[in-house]
């Protein structure tokens, strides 16, 4: 039994995520984490709601409501969402938390006694109208790269171009409009990455070999173009403050730390939250720093989309190494490209895509859960579309599964009975049925273990197709005319691969999973992970044992709901 630490990426605060998100960073740390603790491992999957910066501050602004209020109401309407996802995180914190406050001030205390932070005097936007710097978002104007004159300070969203607030042409402030803006000089604190570059450098390359492709490759980009000192702090209302014991005069000016300085440290400060609502018996401390770690050492993976690499394997390690103890570092990253809509980019201004709290409105989870895996953005983006979700909800879950589930157990019942049935001994049919079964469940145990979710996802359909051609081969509905003990042992067999289905689909689609599982009166807890070996007898289910058909696990999808999708969310390209 191995500890496992799991992180996602940590969802901005403002505004319900897409299905684009959901599936580069929370659904499959979700689908891995419940693929470890199956099979018995100490797990723990840690995510929050990253509440700082600029963009909460004008949301909130937006609505007319202090931040502090927004950003509760925020996170709980996210957690909302993430519960009908089923995602099952061991804590789910808000980075505005004193926990993530007491780190990250630690963390730039020690980063300054070694050397590694240091003020700078640095020119900034002012607006004297709004009485107060601006930065980032704050100031508005023309991209000087393009042209695209609704570019905010701190990126163009036309060109992606990264800038900064004072490279606008015409800025204006976003909060009054104003165009009397100045530029004064400000005090910050800057993290001087650069002396940090050759420790980065090697600690990638101990590290990128085990990475998948995309992720060494966006860490070597990010060091080959030299790490940069950057500005840590901003002045802003909402954030963690910059401690007035080691800089009184940044603190009495009111200054915070930077929204991605504290983002990555709530990984841990959100696992300090989870420990302190029952400190008796979680220990945050040994998860996070090696010397508590004891003879158990943690595996730590996190899983982003592809944008959020660089601040993950270059830009936290540097704040990691710059620190001088022995917080745990990332093993392993799990980065993903983007899944499109229709070929082009979900976008929340436009409408275009379909946002996680109205995909839940439509279906329940496990479509959703079963059709993003099956599709995830792994080696190259991939596209949602109407078309292709129903095809593939309609052939893999309704028949494949979903089919296979009642027809077994109502044909059963009608003929037998509410128990599973006796019948022949198992013959050569089943002999080769178990070990087809075995290979498949090796092969999907194999590619979870190398967190490969698309060939994960292909391995556990071709477990279901395993048993749709084992019933089509022996046909009972057949058998029963002629020799009914010989249906019987079909049906047993058949009986005993959904309650293996049951078991082993439960990362992907763990409510139909449950009620797969409830469907036979078993009295020990059945979601315990069945290894190829065991799983070849197909015989964990004894004769006798009382079942239930369970109703319909997957509805088919007709035509009218795809046009209906279609027309509600726009289903051409832009
Ligand atoms: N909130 C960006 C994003 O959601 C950012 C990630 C923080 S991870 C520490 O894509
Ligand atoms: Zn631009």
């Amino acid at each position: 039994m191995a500890r496992h630490l799991i992180t996602s990426a940590l969802p901005y605060i403002n505004g319900i995520k897409h299905l684009g998100n959901m599936v580069g960073s929370m659904l499959p740390a979700d689908v891995y984490s419940r693929y470890l603790r199956q099979r018995g491992h100490d797990v723990l999957y840690i995510c929050a709601t990253d509440e700082h910066g600029t963009p909460a501050e004008l949301a909130a602004k937006e609505q007319g409501i202090p931040v502090a209020e927004f950003c509760a109401q925020a996170h709980d309407a996210q957690k909302a969402v993430y519960d009908g996802f089923a995602l099952a995180f061991d804590y789910f914190g808000r980075s505005s938390s004193p926990q993530n406050r007491e780190i990250t001030q630690h963390f730039a205390r020690r980063l300054n006694e070694n050397g590694f932070i240091e003020e700078r005097a640095i020119r900034q936007v002012y607006s004297p109208t709004d009485g107060r710097f601006l930065p980032d978002r704050y100031v508005e104007g023309t991209c000087p790269h393009c042209g695209y004159d609704k570019a905010r300070g701190d990126q163009c969203e036309n060109c992606t171009r990264v800038l900064d607030p004072t490279d606008l042409i015409n800025p204006r402030s976003a909060i009054s409009g104003s165009t009397d803006l100045e530029v004064r000089e400000t005090k910050h604190l800057f993290l001087l990455q650069s002396k940090l570059q050759h420790e980065v450098e090697e600690w990638v390359a101990a590290h990128e070999e085990e990475w998948p492709q995309l992720a060494s490759s966006i860490a070597r980009k990010w060091l080959t173009e030299g790490l940069h000192d950057r500005a840590i702090t901003r002045d802003l209302d909402w954030g963690v403050p910059v401690p007035a014991d080691t800089w009184p005069e940044l603190a009495a000016e009111g200054k915070v730390f930077y929204v991605w300085f504290d983002a990555p440290i709530e990984y841990i400060g959100a696992t300090k939250e989870w420990s302190d609502e029952d400190p008796e018996n979680r220990d945050w401390k040994s998860w996070w720093y090696e010397s508590d770690a004891g003879e158990n050492p943690v595996r730590y993976t996190e899983f982003m989309a592809k944008d959020n690499v660089p601040f993950h394997t270059v830009m936290f390690p540097a704040t990691e190494l710059g620190i001088r103890e022995p917080w745990k570092m990332v093993d392993y990253v799990k980065a993903f490209n983007w899944l499109t809509y229709y070929g082009g980019k979900f976008s929340t201004s436009q409408k275009r895509g379909v946002f996680t709290d109205q995909a839940l409105d439509i279906l329940p989870a496990d479509y959703w859960r079963y059709f993003l895996i099956a599709n995830a953005p792994e080696s190259d983006d991939s596209s949602f579309t109407w078309e292709h979700f129903t095809a593939t909800v309609n052939k893999d879950l309704a028949d494949t599964l979903g089919n296979f589930v009642n027809r077994v157990l109502s044909f059963s019942k009608k003929r037998f009975g509410d128990e599973v049935p006796a019948g022949a001994a198992a013959g050569e049919a089943e002999t080769r049925l178990g070990e087809q079964i075995a290979e498949l469940l090796a092969e999907y145990e194999t590619q979870m273990e190398a967190l490969q979710f698309r060939k994960a996802a292909a391995a556990l359909r071709a477990l279901w197709s395993a048993g749709n051609s084992y019933l089509e081969e022996k046909a009972p509905w057949l058998e029963i005319k002629t020799d009914k003990d010989a249906a019987a042992l079909t049906l047993r067999t058949a009986m005993n691969l959904i309650h293996l289905y049951a078991v082993v689909s439960e990362p992907l689609i763990p409510t139909t999973s449950k009620a797969m599982r409830q469907a036979f009166a078993l009295t020990e807890d059945t979601a315990t992970w069945v290894t190829p070996e065991e799983a070849r007898a197909l015989d964990s289910v004894p004769t006798g044992t009382p079942f239930t058909v369970p109703p319909v696990l997957f509805a088919k999808l007709t035509d009218e709901d795809l046009e209906n999708y279609k027309e509600r969310f726009g289903g051409e390209p832009a």
